[in-house]
């Protein structure tokens, strides 16, 4: 029975979903929550606790180690992984991971001792900024100047200069930290690193999360020499060639092999960005189909005709696994917002579903939300300052089912508002995340979006997205068919857009830019 591996490195997990080509059917989601599963590591949201707000780190460490316990976890759950053909998978973008060693000079990895202790000599830096980091406005204006301007950034790369992508991180990490600086002979991102644990030698990054680090030339598929250059001196040797995302990358090495059951030969399929990776998951890789995904960040994106660049320089785009590109406009505010609420307030999942079914109305009574608990990155707000207007009770904080819809309410006007620029008319927007099953959440963005709204049956769609590309490169199955047996949309969940609420969003998204101007 062939049967594919998808692995999702995100944030605040790490999932794996299994699926059978044959019956049509995924064998096993499970996923280990980083924050439950690996207190050790002072990450109860992913990232390392900083007295700067502007600096989000991980212990890649922590990453290594989740691959060894939820591979444990399939194994004593029975899942037999020698059934495995192929194995591909996604990371939370932009992340870096910094080695003093090639991973090609290792070799395989000893199943004597656990994979986190044979990772820990080779990292020359012992964080991994993530996308969450904003610390890098100076680097992104230096790379800007030397380019001639973020114009030039974005017509080679597809993204101005942007504080989390992972050239100005790195450009940050050489000003700051020379000794490590020099140490480093490989730079991975979370996707190729998780890939190159996999082979136990060094995987390419691929275009679509390569994309995403303000070093690629788009249209070439190369490392940009002028990128590199105005980045760091000598960036160029420490990142291989980049590849295309349905390249296998190599084998599973011995060591897992040995300690979970893999199927020597398991071919290993280059890994992709988390985003990338859930556009194939979603069954959204050809233009037409919008996509809204609900994590710990929000995004929107969408396949692309062709290549077109945010003129407000706030989204990005990326490559689609599936080839030709994909627009992307990413909200820092997502999940980490609606628990905030949550939390304030006390409100349980079903709480915000009743709150805007029952006990409010569309355009909430006035009420609204700028809903910053986080600095945001579209648009960009430096500092965490959510702001409340309306109501006494409500900006008192007294009034939990108007506080519910309004972080729901700005949430997706706000992704309205920020994914005009990628011109593609979105009749439909499929769902993923984990807020896609919230009746009251699918309501909201219909209504604002005037599109019907749908989630996907399975709910983890970037490891799905994972699972798809390795039975399409590995097992050679199309598209079409992959996309109806494992990615169909729950029709029946569908949500129709309301035609009387358009101009109530309308005059709502006008008072949002308004007061929005008060914290940009
Ligand atoms: C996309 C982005 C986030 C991360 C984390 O540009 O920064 O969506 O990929 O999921």
């Amino acid at each position: 029975m062939p049967q594919y591996l998808g692995l999702d490195s995100s944030t605040q997990s790490l999932s794996a979903l299994v699926i059978d080509t044959d019956t049509g059917k995924v064998v096993v989601d499970k996923s280990v929550n980083f924050g439950e599963r690996l207190p050790q590591y002072q990450s109860p949201k992913g990232f390392l606790p900083n007295d700067d707000a502007s600096i989000k780190h991980s212990d890649p460490l922590m990453w290594v180690e989740a691959l060894d316990l939820l591979l444990q976890e399939l194994r004593d759950a029975g899942v037999d992984l020698s059934k495995v053909r192929g194995i591909s998978g996604a990371g939370q973008q932009h992340g870096s991971v910094y080695l003093s060693k090639s991973l090609d000079s290792v070799g395989d990895w000893s199943p004597a001792s656990p994979l986190r202790e044979q990772v820990r000599p080779l990292l020359s830096r012992a964080t991994s900024p993530i996308w969450m980091d904003s610390s890098t406005t100076a680097e992104c204006n230096e790379i800007a100047r030397a380019m001639g301007g973020d114009d030039k950034v974005a017509a080679v790369s597809g993204s101005r200069a942007t504080l989390r992508f992972t050239g100005p991180q790195i450009r940050r990490f050489y000003k700051t930290a020379q000794a490590e600086w020099q140490r480093t002979a490989e730079i991975h991102l979370v996707s190729s690193f998780i890939a190159s644990l996999l082979t136990g030698k060094s995987a390419g990054i691929d275009f679509g999360d390569g994309a995403g680090m303000n070093l690629l030339d788009l249209a070439q598929g190369k490392w940009s020499p002028a990128l590199l250059d105005a980045t760091a001196p000598g960036l160029g040797q420490k990142l291989k060639p980049a590849v295309a995302a349905n390249t296998v990358v190599g084998e599973i090495a011995g060591y897992f092999v040995k300690k979970f059951g893999f199927a020597a030969g398991t071919k290993v399929v280059a890994f992709t960005g988390d985003n990338p990776s859930s556009l194939v998951g979603m069954g959204a890789s050809r233009p037409g189909t919008a996509v809204i995904s609900l994590g710990t960040s929000d995004t929107v994106f969408t396949a692309m005709t062709a290549p077109r660049t945010d003129p407000q320089g706030y989204g990005s785009v990326f490559g689609n696994p599936a080839g030709g590109f994909m627009s992307l406009a990413c909200f820092s505010n997502g999940s980490l917002a609606r628990e905030e609420i949550a939390k304030k307030f006390g409100l349980s999942w079903n709480d915000f579903a009743s709150a805007i079914a029952e006990q409010t109305k569309p355009g909430n009574g006035g009420n609204m939300l700028l809903p910053y608990f986080v600095p945001e990155i579209t648009p960009r707000v430096l500092k965490a300052s959510p702001r409340w207007f309306g109501s006494e009770a409500f900006v008192a904080g007294k009034d939990a089912a108007a506080a519910a819809r309004a972080v729901v309410e700005a949430q997706a006007v706000s992704m309205r508002l920020h994914s005009e620029w990628i011109g593609e008319t979105m009749k439909t927007v499929l769902v993923t995340g984990g807020a896609s099953r919230n009746k009251g959440l699918l309501r909201v963005l219909a209504d604002v979006f005037q599109a019907v709204i749908m989630p996907l049956a399975v709910a983890n769609s970037s490891a799905l997205g994972g699972a798809l590309r390795a039975a399409q490169t590995v097992g050679g199955g199309s598209w079409d068919d992959l996309f109806t047996r494992f990615a169909p949309p729950e029709r029946d969940l569908g949500v129709e857009p309301n035609p009387a609420t358009q101009s109530i969003y309308k005059d709502m998204a006008a008072q949002f830019q308004q007061r929005l101007k008060e914290v940009s």
